[in-house]
């Protein structure tokens, strides 16, 4: 069962009807995004009007899709819903826990024995409860999905911020905490604050040295890393049209840094070319019958400014491939000012390294596109002077990529094959020497650059661009190099030019593959046992968080005022911490290590009030703790940005923080700390940040009476006697205040059931 074609068939047996009931209340015409979230409400959401940004909607999501790091935590609490199976089609891969060092199949069986008792747990659960398994080495996430159960019109949820990555092929996909995914598998509605819609209309082509990948580097830089905050963004017009559905993919993949919701693109001749290239002409054929309701109306499109929150336009035939960084995916430099802003602000010219792959661009096209490039330096006598890495997104693309001898050349050129995994991109790289500290540059073709997340660096200057500008950067060493203008010394002493890059959307050939590394559920789960040895350091069973207390909360210490960017990295680290993802108390000890305290600039260093002393995070909570008391933790703009790990929101939930109070919140961050219980507040007037004080000790009224859209009221006390009161905001709606009240939205579950 690769995929689901009843589910489809079934899907797009309503979609018809409840499109044209949703005209009937909200009138004509609609975009895409519309259509096809009113085609997935829950019945009891059914026929009414949502306003944008504002209204909480219930939807029924078609499938779920998890991974190995977050899929620990989700399945730990699925396992407390009382369930005995999974309620729509769901699927967990394996691919974060696997570090590259030497080279792919090394890796991988290095990985299989490091990780066996996690992998041993995961395959058991999902044995247990019917969920589909694909094994490590089978492949990232996203790609594997898009190969495998995305299709238009479909809305799924994944415990994964860069699920949009579907989007590619028409369908709503969103990234979700483990929490969301474990009501939508234990068939409970799942809702959404119906999101603002921001239009991006695409004209001209694509060519030359431009791709897909340019596309969202620029919006990157037009919206920045907040701007698409509560919004999906739908891509229209013809130079959308003309994209390769793996090149949307990489669009609505990196949508996640915009902070959108997700980001979609209609169905059209390129969708159907992928299914059937991916082996699923069948549902191609299906979506063809009702292709009208998968592509929002032409009224749309021809005046998109009245129907879209914000209109964008980019003409594709003008756009130049651009470089994102460092340190954030938003600032984006046309390639033409590139090498100045690198000279202007002092970053290291000298290239270390450049790697391709990820689940943002791991396509077939990618890779051949970067083989055209890696063939080139060869025939032109240039040793690439970076060391260069791939990481394929599936064993279907490698495999098929390695019989169309496209490997062979990057090996020629140099190049290491990792493992179909996330790898470097997430902090999974035994990078020579980078416990150094040593302030150098690295280019990928990945989405997130955050400070230390790819080798735990802290100097290391990580920029994002094309797999083709990528190489072409690493065969020249140096990030100044221009491949549309420059020439290259190459090892006869002659000036040489790298040609454009040459690719092809689909393989001629189809693709192929030996073992693509699916697992199928048992059909009768129910003997299936789940062992956590007691005594597991990777693994442990969840207990319930406490219900509230029924008073307001008083006499809490702050355990620290972050600075700047805080990202789910500065909150959760992944990379080495990334094996505790199924032990909440072990993982607990990375708790906001990465953030920056405001009163001393520095990071894992905060004043425990109790002693005075100085120490780390984690330490000085658990001793709040110890003593029974409460403490806050006080942020900046769009907290919790990046990624959906909801052991962001786990850690400080329990080891006793009670409320984040930030100038505002990143969307899946702000839900998962909803879910766990925790209060997450907002500034109404958010330079009150600058009032907070070290040695605050903090009171939250208005607990008794908490209610949808009435303020908190949050006493900061100072050390000097004086005291000043902050109106908090939120954002929580009545059965949001139930999960607060029960401790959880789990505990709920789990009241319900019994
Ligand atoms: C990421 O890219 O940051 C991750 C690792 O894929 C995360 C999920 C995780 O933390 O496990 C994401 O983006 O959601
Ligand atoms: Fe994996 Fe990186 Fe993609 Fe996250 S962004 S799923 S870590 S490859």
């Amino acid at each position: 069962m690769a995929f689901d074609i009843e589910m489809i068939k079934e899907v797009y047996a309503q979609i018809p009807s409840r499109i044209e009931a949703a005209r009937k209340v909200v009138g004509n015409p609609l975009t895409l995004t519309e259509k096809i979230l009113y085609a997935h409400l829950t019945e009891g959401a059914a026929s009414q009007v949502y306003k944008r940004g504002t209204s909480y909607v219930d939807f029924q999501p078609d499938r779920v899709a998890m991974q190995d790091a977050t899929a620990q935590m989700a399945l730990l609490q699925f396992m407390q819903a009382g369930r005995s199976q999974v309620a729509v089609p769901s699927t967990v891969h394996c691919d974060h826990l696997i570090q590259a060092e030497i080279g792919a199949n090394q890796d991988l069986s290095k990985a299989k024995d490091k990780n066996k008792e996690v992998y041993d747990f995961l395959a058991s659960v999902s044995n247990k409860y019917a969920i589909g398994f694909w094994k490590p080495g089978a492949g990232i996430i996203h790609q594997v999905v898009l190969e495998n159960y995305a299709f238009p019109g479909g809305m799924m949820i994944g415990t994964d911020s860069h699920t949009p990555n579907a989007g590619g092929l028409g369908m709503i996909a969103i990234g979700v905490g483990g929490a969301d995914a474990c009501d939508v598998m234990a068939g409970l509605p799942w809702e959404l604050k119906f999101p603002k819609l921001i239009g991006v209309k695409l004209t001209g082509k694509l060519s030359g040295w431009t791709s897909a990948k340019d596309v969202i580097l620029k919006v990157a830089g037009i919206l920045t890393v907040k701007g698409g905050t509560g919004a999906i963004v739908e891509y229209f017009g013809e130079g959308a049209r003309s994209l390769s559905a793996t090149g949307k993919g990489t669009i609505c993949n990196m949508g996640a840094e915009i902070g959108a919701t997700t980001s979609i693109f209609g169905y059209d001749e390129k969708s159907a070319a992928y299914l059937s290239g991916t082996g699923r002409s069948d549902i191609a054929a299906l979506a063809d019958g009702i292709a009208a309701h998968l592509t929002g109306d032409p009224e749309v499109y021809a005046n998109p400014e009245q129907y879209f929150d914000q209109v964008i336009e980019i003409n594709l035939s003008e756009l130049e491939p651009h470089v994102n960084g460092p340190f954030t995916p938003d600032l984006a430099w046309p390639i033409s000012k590139f090498a100045a802003a690198v000279k202007e602000n002092g970053w290291p010219a000298k290239l270390d390294v450049g790697l391709i792959g990820s689940c943002t661009n791991s396509s077939y096209e990618d890779i051949s596109r970067a083989a055209s490039l890696a063939q080139q330096a060869v025939d032109k006598k240039l040793v690439a002077k970076s060391e260069y890495t791939i990481t394929p997104g599936s064993e279907q693309v490698r495999f098929t990529v390695a019989r169309d001898g496209f490997l062979d050349t990057f090996d020629k050129m140099g190049g290491v094959v990792l493992a179909n995994a996330c790898g470097p991109c997430i902090g999974q790289w035994a990078r020579h020497g980078a416990e150094k500290q040593e302030k150098n540059s690295i280019i990928t073709s990945f989405n997130r650059n955050f400070a230390k997340r790819a080798d735990g660096n802290p100097n290391t200057h990580a920029f994002v661009a094309s797999p083709e500008i990528v190489t072409a950067l690493a065969i020249a060493g140096n990030l100044t190099f221009n491949p549309l203008t420059d020439t290259l010394t190459n090892s006869e002493g002659n000036q040489v030019r790298l040609e454009e890059p040459r690719g092809l959307e689909l393989p001629t050939k189809g693709f192929s593959v030996e073992d693509a590394g699916y697992q199928a559920p048992a059909e009768d789960g129910s003997k299936v046992q789940v062992l956590v040895a007691p005594t597991s350091d990777r693994l442990q069973l969840l207990e319930s968080f406490a219900a509230w207390e029924g008073m307001d909360l008083k006499g809490m210490k702050l355990l620290i005022k972050a600075k700047g960017k805080c990202t789910t990295d500065h909150i959760s680290m992944a990379g080495p911490w990334l094996k505790y993802r199924g032990h909440l108390d072990n993982i607990s000890n990375n708790m906001l290590i990465g953030a920056v305290n405001a009163f001393n600039d520095s990071t894992n260093s905060v004043k425990n009030q109790l002693t005075g002393e100085y120490g780390e995070v984690p330490a000085t909570q658990r001793a709040y703790k110890a003593a029974g008391i409460g403490s806050i933790v006080v942020g900046d703009e769009n907290y919790g940005e990046g990624s959906s790990r909801e052991h962001a929101a786990m850690e400080p939930r329990f080891l006793g923080v009670r409320a984040i109070l930030v100038k505002s919140f990143a969307r899946i961050h702000e839900t998962n700390l909803k879910k766990q219980g925790m209060l997450a507040l907002t500034f109404a007037n958010p330079s009150d940040y600058d009032l907070i004080q070290e040695n605050d000790v903090i009171d939250i009224n208005g607990l008794t009476t908490f209610a949808p859209g009435k303020s908190l009221e949050v006493i900061f006390h100072h050390a000097d006697g004086t005291s000043h009161t902050v109106v908090a905001n939120h954002t929580y709606n009545e059965g949001q205040i139930e999960w607060f009240k029960a401790g959880s939205a789990l505990n709920l579950i789990k009241e319900a059931k019994a």
